[in-house]
């Protein structure tokens, strides 16, 4: 197989006023503000006790050390909440250290972007912080180093012990990326070197709850050059789902406990599983562990699996805004086509997870459906996570919303009709601040003779094929204006976005393949790409039951929404004309549309035509949703 590697931030200069707005954002609020939230310090939010954790965990290494006895605490729980607590206990959900880590990893990219010393700083002393929590054989875990160092190991499948490794290792070749600091790498390959004796070839069949080792491994092993993370990340995704189960042995199968293989993904050996289930970030991680496996030991088998899985979820179980997991249960997907708009999980991690997975799809598959994956859930089931002033976030991504139901109706408790300040589970909120701060490294890849174009922004790039700048109209006109200085010839290709049914290229006659547009460079030129981001109106598959007769309105990439603040209340009423009359402002979209009276106050009533007023549409993109205080929301329109 021939792969591409993504270009990197060094050769990259993001020049868009649109994504740099929110890459800014990010630096100067995102970051600041996920600082304080991590220590406790954000009024009326949700403490995450992943600083004070840490500090704790310091002190009861110091006082082993020191021969004294520290206190033992309970580790059968998911959530210590301090109520009724020790105060020398373990504090949050079990996995609070991975909140840390991935704010590591938001300013590593940040700092890719613009050196900023003042987070630099921050990030040294977080830094210091993990590694004084690093146990003498390496092992790094707050929960159990402070509850009982003991019993570390023992629940693989609940207690995210590898997970937080993971974003450790993610934080770790990061930093090192950004600072050239090795701090925090050395002390990762020692917890790294730790696992690959508890689970290396005599050790525990063992694997992960909730995935993410698997690729994070891969980077230490891109990272360090060390095959052993490559071997155990195999491991772990070869060991998964075989028999006999390995969370049976561990958690005693005859316990009676009733244990769900499928939630996390070990119902079958992986290349044996051809249906996306279970918790959806779970497998999106792990999908985006085994297409990193599969790339560098070459298993062809391993790579159809995911390619299955990436169809299966992205042509049956996926939101028209990205979301993926349709169900509050089990933050899970459900079943083909069961994508309900009021209901809706579509957690923003979830989203980022398929990024993650269609990133890596694309390195090793050059087909632009991955691509336009990733663009689809960026501008939308992504960027709705936060608002616009980067203080607020959205777990769930609902497609409708109606306020009063979710305080009323407990089968929507967990819809927020306003973004929080913090969570308890605060995964989503620093999920954001990381990717969007690596944006750059998701727009373009390369092979030794390609240079792709996968995500269009302006921007300029240097690298040793040649100097090319790109300005973009992308989102507005959909024109794009690449000019190249050559160094030494390539081909270059541009995708094809899935939205645009016309497009033209300045120079004529590209070979087209897998949605690519390809043109042999060999000279300085410029190319102008005109792509068409006409209104349209987007019908669901006839087996999504919620959408029947009705339509989501996009634009390009964006899709688009109903606010009450500027439609009024009971958005249900309202549907669009049968031959509507669209214009585009630059930011939103009107159409012409009707809203139905309420003409009785009984419950039935015999079916008469309804009495419609006509009136005028307001459609926002949804990602901007909720940023003008709490009310109804709603995508699709009946049509
Ligand atoms: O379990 C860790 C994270 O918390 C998951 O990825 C999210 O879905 C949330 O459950
Ligand atoms: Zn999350």
């Amino acid at each position: 197989m021939n792969y591409s590697k993504p270009v990197l931030k060094k050769h990259i200069n993001i020049t868009d006023t649109f994504w740099n707005k929110k890459i800014e954002l990010i630096r100067t609020e995102v970051i600041p503000y996920q600082w304080n939230a991590l220590n406790d310090q954000i009024e009326n939010a949700e403490p995450s006790y992943s600083l004070r954790n840490l500090r704790l965990a310091k002190e009861c290494i110091g006082a082993r050390k020191d021969g004294i006895k520290t206190p033992v605490f309970p580790t059968n729980e998911w959530h210590y909440k301090p109520n009724g607590k020790n105060e020398n206990s373990f504090y949050g959900w079990i996995f609070q250290d991975s909140d840390l880590y991935k704010w590591i990893e938001a300013v590593s990219y940040s700092l890719q972007n613009t050196a900023d010393d003042t987070l630099e700083e921050l990030a040294d002393k977080a830094i210091e912080l993990i590694c004084n929590a690093q146990t003498e054989n390496g092992y790094i875990n707050s929960f159990y180093t402070i509850n009982n160092p003991d019993k570390a190991f023992t629940n693989l499948r609940d207690h995210h012990e590898l997970y937080c490794f993971g974003h450790l290792a993610e934080a770790a070749v990061a930093y090192y990326n950004a600072t050239g600091k090795d701090t925090l790498l050395n002390a990762t390959c020692r917890f790294a070197d730790l696992l690959c004796e508890e689970f290396g070839e005599n050790g525990k069949k063992g694997y992960d709850g909730h995935e993410i080792a698997e690729m994070a491994l891969v980077k230490l092993y891109e990272s360090t050059g060390r095959e052993k993370y490559l071997n155990l990340a195999k491991r772990f995704v070869d060991y998964r789902g075989t028999k006999p189960y390995y969370f049976d042995i561990e958690h005693n199968k005859d316990s009676g406990e009733k244990l769900d293989y499928f939630y996390n993904q070990a119902h079958l050996p992986v290349r044996e599983q051809n249906e996306a289930v279970g918790h959806a970030v779970r497998a999106v991680y792990l999908y985006s562990g085994m297409t990193d496996v599969a790339k560098y030991t070459n298993d062809e088998k391993l790579f159809n699996t995911c390619k299955t899985l990436f169809d299966d979820i992205t042509e049956k179980k996926m939101y028209i805004t990205g979301g993926i997991g349709s169900t509050n249960h089990g933050e899970a997907f459900t079943f083909a086509y069961d994508l309900p708009n009021d209901l809706a999980y579509a957690e923003t991690c979830a989203s980022i997870g398929l990024v993650f997975f269609a990133r890596r799809m694309l390195q090793s598959d050059f087909n632009s459906k991955y691509a336009d994956i990733m663009e689809r859930c960026l501008y939308n089931g992504i960027l709705s996570g936060m608002a616009e002033d980067g203080k607020s976030f959205f777990y769930v991504n609902p497609l409708e919303v109606h306020p009063e139901a979710c305080k009323k109706d407990s089968r929507k408790s967990h819809v927020k009709p306003i973004r929080q300040k913090w969570f308890d589970c605060a995964c989503c909120p620093p999920n954001i601040a990381r990717l969007i701060s690596d944006y750059a490294e998701y727009c373009f890849t390369e092979t030794d003779d390609t240079f792709f174009i996968n995500l269009y922004q302006g921007s300029e790039i240097n690298n040793d094929k040649a100097d090319i700048k790109m300005n973009s109209d992308y989102l507005n006109s959909g024109k794009v204006t690449v000019s190249i200085k050559v160094k030494k010839p390539f081909k270059l290709a541009f995708r094809i976005p899935y939205w645009s049914s016309s497009f033209t290229f300045s120079r004529k006659n590209p070979f087209i393949k897998n949605g690519y547009a390809y043109f042999d460079i060999e000279k300085d030129e410029e190319i102008t790409a005109e792509f068409n981001p006409e209104i349209k109106m987007m019908k669901c598959n006839s087996n999504v039951r919620e959408n029947i007769g009705k339509i989501a309105v996009t634009r390009g990439p964006i899709v688009y929404c109903l606010e009450e603040a500027d439609n009024g209340k009971n958005l249900h009423l309202l549907r669009l004309a049968k031959k509507p009359k669209f214009s585009f402002d630059g930011a939103c979209i009107t159409a012409n549309g009707y809203r139905e009276e309420i003409t009785s106050k009984r419950l039935y009533t015999e079916y008469d035509d309804a009495f419609e007023k006509p009136v005028r549409l307001k459609f926002i993109p949804y990602y901007k949703w909720a940023n003008r205080g709490e009310n109804e929301m709603s995508v699709y329109i009946r049509y």
